[in-house]
């Protein structure tokens, strides 16, 4: 008789508050709390578990609270100024880099020592990254734009260890409410990964020269393979009104919410995800854990409407109200298919 070990998959919830109760994590752990707060927390270890506390929550928007579980036990600890969990097969890690006059060379250190210590316990593919970049859009000491700023300091990282740790993953650039950088990433053991890139959307790691000196890194999605006869996992990158390298619809909330919605039906449908050999397709009715950012306040009832209309009762959506990376991107919408 054999048996069977347990898949070892993980999920996510994302509550539309502060969770207070027990986290439900049959036969398996909690891998991290990720909370979108009134003010930046940073990263700390409670109750064994790794929080990430973010400045996204202001007079327009409440508290959320997004849980990553896992069916195998998990273990946690801090290394230097980051904390991690991991089950064997995924690592959750989140760490905090402070304001300063100038990201790039701080940036570099800091996906470094992440994609080392990622690479130093084998998990050497990355499944997604979080970037929440204070002031995005605003200019640093020098006078560069600041996501400029931190997409050399990201690129510099990775053409070091690029060709060990994989491709570029599914991520999210976005603002906060403080300065700093906040960044967390779930990376997976080799062999299970596959990154997707959109057909209406140039490769952001190819975005022409007038988008900033490095261009960005990330992939727009990436599949995720299940264990056992466990579902496999899509992180949808944040995606935003760029049709090829452009913006579209500047100046037109409703029009980049429908560009944004239709980029990502696209991106997940069977047709996109067959091209790139993942014999699965999704619908939007089937994204969830779906984070909108949304520039303006005076938008937010407009999106709010527009986006909720679209999506089953369901399905887990919370709401922000940051900078965009692009000063005229209006909305970014992120999630989760399975
Ligand atoms: C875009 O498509 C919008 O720099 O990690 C989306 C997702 C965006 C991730 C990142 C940026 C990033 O270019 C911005």
């Amino acid at each position: 008789m054999t048996t069977r070990k347990p898949h070892g998959n993980i999920s996510s919830r994302l509550h539309g508050h502060p969770f207070d109760g027990t986290v439900d994590a049959p036969a398996g752990g909690v891998l991290a709390r990720v909370g979108f707060a009134g003010g930046t927390g940073g990263t700390s270890l409670d109750d064994g578990v790794p929080r990430l506390t973010t400045h996204m929550v202001g007079e327009h928007n409440e508290p959320a609270e997004e849980i990553w579980v896992s069916t195998l036990p998990v273990t946690a600890g801090t290394a230097g100024e980051a904390v991690f969990a991991e089950d064997g097969e995924h690592l959750f890690y989140a760490v905090r880099l402070d304001a300063r006059p100038v990201y790039r060379d701080a940036v570099r250190r800091m996906y470094d020592t992440a994609l080392g210590f990622a690479f130093a316990r084998g998990y050497t593919e990355m499944a997604r990254m979080w970037n929440l970049v204070g002031g995005i859009t605003d200019p640093n000491a020098d006078g560069v734009e600041i996501y400029r700023d931190f997409c050399v300091g990201r690129a510099e990282a990775f053409a070091a260890w690029g060709d060990r740790v994989g491709r570029l993953p599914a991520a999210t650039g976005i603002g906060t409410l403080s300065q700093g950088v906040d960044l967390c990433f779930i990376a997976v053991r080799p062999g299970r990964t596959t990154h997707i890139e959109n057909p209406r959307q140039t490769p952001a790691y190819e975005y022409p020269a007038r988008y900033g000196p490095k261009s960005p890194s990330f992939a727009r999605a990436t599949w995720l393979r299940g264990l056992g006869d466990g579902p496999g996992t899509l992180f949808v990158s944040g995606t935003a009104s760029i049709v090829g390298a452009e913006t579209v619809h500047v100046d037109d909330i409703a029009g980049q919410v429908d560009e944004t919605l239709r980029n990502i039906e696209v991106l997940i449908g069977g047709e996109n995800l067959a091209g790139h050999g993942v014999d699965r397709g999704f619908e939007l009715k089937d994204l969830n854990q779906i984070r909108v950012y949304v520039r303006d306040a005076g938008d937010l009832p407009l999106v709010r409407e527009r986006v909720r209309a679209v999506f089953p009762a369901h399905t887990e959506i919370a709401w922000f109200n940051v900078d965009v990376c692009r000063p005229d991107l209006l909305v970014e919408i992120e999630g989760v298919c399975r």
